[in-house]
């Protein structure tokens, strides 16, 4: 197992002192939102593009959870958006424990006021996915799981939900799934066409679409974390995006994993054209995810054998691209 030598209760406190820390960080990101919302545009700046938005808020709040988390484990190595974006690159993933945080997931929504941002606290050992942290201050909704230990949302303080909220279900195809999707911050030619196409087959009819799979819609919150969260709560049926980072994903897939999910890339040729379910770090940080809800055995075919049919038909069904 990923976290053979990082004990059970290791995971339990290391999730505990995430769990504290991301709702000392949501203060700020509230504060934030509420200041940038009454200021003018100057607190807003550019990374990529005029799409591609970092605030001093995403770097505050990256700057108190890299020093909170340090100071509380010291040994650990620690991956942050904005860290990253100043480095250029993303810093090589050992088999050490490794904390990959997103200070401000869906920074476009919190420089809107649109109140789908949080922050994602996740932590990687042995390239894996092993503790993860959501939450949402603007609804108060925190999600949070650590391996072999369960997912769960805790919504405005009350009781912990297990996640999925409710038994799985059964998802008979695609075409019958509420699908998460981004249009991301690559705006140029190739993403966009790639997109647009995947976006049409996948809400488009088979009568006048080509490969069209008529799903029952789309749905685009404009946080990764978020729409992996919204996966393992059983209420998105699947979410793909290609251009992402591990940052994003990182909390998301322990989570959706505990719930019964099941996250894996978009590109097969990354495990030889198969479905594995195996979130190694060649996924995590392949900016290419597919995460899909727990689902319901039918007749004689096991739930997990239905993920694994329906996400490599979905892998076939989306054009894929390099993101830039
Ligand atoms: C965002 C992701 C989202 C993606 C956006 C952006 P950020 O992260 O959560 O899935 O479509 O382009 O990368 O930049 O708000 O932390």
């Amino acid at each position: 197992m990923a976290s053979n030598n990082l004990t059970s209760e290791k995971l339990k406190e290391i999730l505990g002192v995430s769990i504290k820390l991301a709702r000392e960080a949501g203060k700020l990101i509230l504060e934030g939102s509420d200041a940038i919302l009454r200021s003018a545009a100057e607190a807003v700046e550019e990374k990529k593009n005029s799409v591609d938005l970092v605030t001093q808020y995403d770097k505050g709040v990256e700057e108190l959870v890299k020093k909170e988390l340090g100071q509380a484990y010291p040994g650990f190595s620690f991956i942050g958006e904005e860290e990253t974006a100043a480095l250029g690159k993303l810093p090589e993933l050992t088999d050490g424990p490794t904390f990959c945080v997103d200070p401000i997931d869906g920074t476009t929504n919190f420089v809107h006021g649109f109140p789908f941002a949080c922050i994602s606290i996740g932590l990687i050992y042995q390239k894996r996915s092993v503790v993860g942290v959501i939450f949402n201050p603007f609804l108060d909704w925190l999600y949070y799981g650590a391996e072999a230990q369960g997912s769960y949302l805790v919504k405005s303080g009350g009781a912990p939900l297990k996640l999925p909220l409710t038994p799985a279900r059964p998802l008979p195809s695609l075409s019958q799934a509420l699908i998460g999707i981004e249009w991301g911050s690559d705006r140029g030619l190739a993403p966009m066409k790639a997109r647009g196409n995947t976006f049409q087959r996948l809400a488009g009819d088979g009568q006048h679409i080509e490969g069209g799979k008529m799903a029952h819609s789309l749905r685009s919150t404009g946080s990764a974390a978020l729409n992996f969260a919204t996966v393992a709560s059983g209420q998105l049926d699947i979410y793909w995006e290609i251009g992402c980072n591990a940052w994003d994903v990182c909390a998301g897939t322990i989570i959706a994993q505990e719930a019964g999910g099941i996250v894996n890339t978009s590109d097969l040729s990354i495990h030889g054209g198969e479905v594995t379910g195996d979130a190694s770090d060649k996924v995590l940080i392949g900016r290419k995810y597919i995460v899909m809800r727990a689902i319901a055995d039918s007749g004689s075919e096991k739930g997990a054998d239905i993920q694994k049919r329906l996400v490599k038909e979905l892998c076939e069904t989306v054009e894929d691209f390099t993101p830039v």
